[in-house]
């Protein structure tokens, strides 16, 4: 029972890369963008079109390498490889790419980049506090510069009211999205979710709205009928599973379990809280509560944690890490502490892009769906 709105998403999909550079004819500028933080609203408010870069895939894994090293995380390694093999159309068609200083592989390997691709590097401090909130203020006020003279736009105080609230809107339609994932049974599986937090960086925002109203009111009509899929309800946190890694999913929902929630980037963390006011200020103030691990004492995404398990009546939580992503990893230490102490099952799990671990995945995730 595949939902008609996800067979529209993936329609738009494969429209996408034509879309895309039909756009750029028409003089619309393309930023790429390294990661959540980039403020979409600035982009959008110049007319221009923001489409997420990190790679997903393994493909591009061995020419990163050449320049890289082989214990870095695969996100990083697969996002360079896809510039240096000009293999992503997106990639291709960015003419500026927007990074910020999270993990120190992302930012090291930037410099790197820089060398085939114009680069604009946000400073993202670290630490959470008030003179760091004062510097990130900045930072957004610099991109909004950099976007206006890269486009020729002027972004206006009507037109960067329109942005927040189209970007408002989206985030809207997510909450709703969530909402729907309480029930029991489930109305949609984490599969299909991950493909539309994929996609979400990538489409248009007209078109990814357009698939997320279709999507609310059928998985409405589902949830009436009381149809939907039964399983373990399974929370994942951790790393983002960007498009063209969602091996971590299908694995779960093969072996008897149903993904009810992402704590992600590909999840929660994309689409959480609003943009509450309409000034460069309030956009800022937004992005910096996003809880990366990059963070110094990152707490709130421990409390998000607990609070999604207890929202979506969640089993048991698959904390997902990828290979040498040590912000992930370390801070993974806490959060199973936390959810220890509340009697809430865990399993860790450190993978790459590769399919070598495949079964042994398999046979841990099994044995962790059987024992919860
Ligand atoms: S806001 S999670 S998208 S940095 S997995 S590259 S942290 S070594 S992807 Fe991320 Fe932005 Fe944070 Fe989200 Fe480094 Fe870890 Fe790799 Fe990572």
């Amino acid at each position: 029972m595949q939902l008609k709105a996800v067979e529209k998403l993936m329609q738009k999909f494969a429209n996408r890369k034509e879309q895309l550079y039909k756009q750029k004819e028409e003089g619309r500028k393309v930023f790429g963008m390294f990661c959540a933080y980039v403020p979409i609203e600035i982009i959008l408010a110049a007319n221009a079109i923001p489409v997420g870069l990190c790679g997903g895939k393994n493909d591009t894994v061995p020419i990163a390498e050449e320049d890289l090293p082989r214990n870095l995380c695969p996100l990083i390694k697969s996002s360079y490889g896809f510039k240096k093999a000009k293999s992503c159309p997106y990639f291709e068609a960015s003419d500026i790419v927007i990074g910020e200083t999270t993990c120190e592989g992302k930012k090291k390997m930037f410099e790197l980049m820089e060398r085939m691709v114009p680069m604009h590097i946000m400073h993202l401090p670290h630490m959470k506090d008030e003179d760091s909130l004062k510097i990130w203020i900045k930072e957004v006020e610099k991109l909004k510069e950099l976007v206006e003279k890269e486009t020729g736009n002027e972004i206006t105080e009507e037109k960067l009211k329109e942005a927040i609230d189209k970007v408002n809107k989206l985030r809207e339609l997510f909450y709703k999205l969530y909402e729907l994932r309480k029930n029991k049974p489930v109305p949609i599986k984490g599969l299909d979710v991950l493909k539309i937090f994929q996609f979400a960086y990538l489409l248009d925002i007209d078109d990814t709205i357009e698939v997320l109203e279709d999507l609310i009111k059928e998985l409405e009509e589902r949830v009436k009928k009381g149809e939907g899929f039964e399983g373990k309800r399974i929370l994942i946190t951790g790393c983002p599973m960007v498009a063209g890694n969602t091996k971590i999913v299908e694995l779960v929902e093969e072996v008897g379990g149903v993904v009810v929630g992402e704590e992600s980037c590909t999840g929660t963390r994309f689409f959480e809280n609003f943009v509450e006011g309409y000034s460069i200020e309030d956009i800022a103030k937004r992005y910096f509560k996003i809880p990366c691990a990059c963070r110094f004492k990152n707490d709130e995404r421990i409390e998000n944690i607990k609070r999604l398990v207890k929202e979506l009546d969640v089993d048991g939580v698959v904390y997902y890490t990828l290979q040498c992503c040590h912000t992930f990893n370390v801070e993974g230490t806490k959060v199973e502490e936390a959810l220890k102490e509340e009697g809430i099952p865990i399993i860790r799990i450190e993978t790459d892009y590769s399919e070598s671990d495949r079964e042994q995945l398999k046979t841990r995730l099994e044995a962790f769906i059987e024992m919860i």
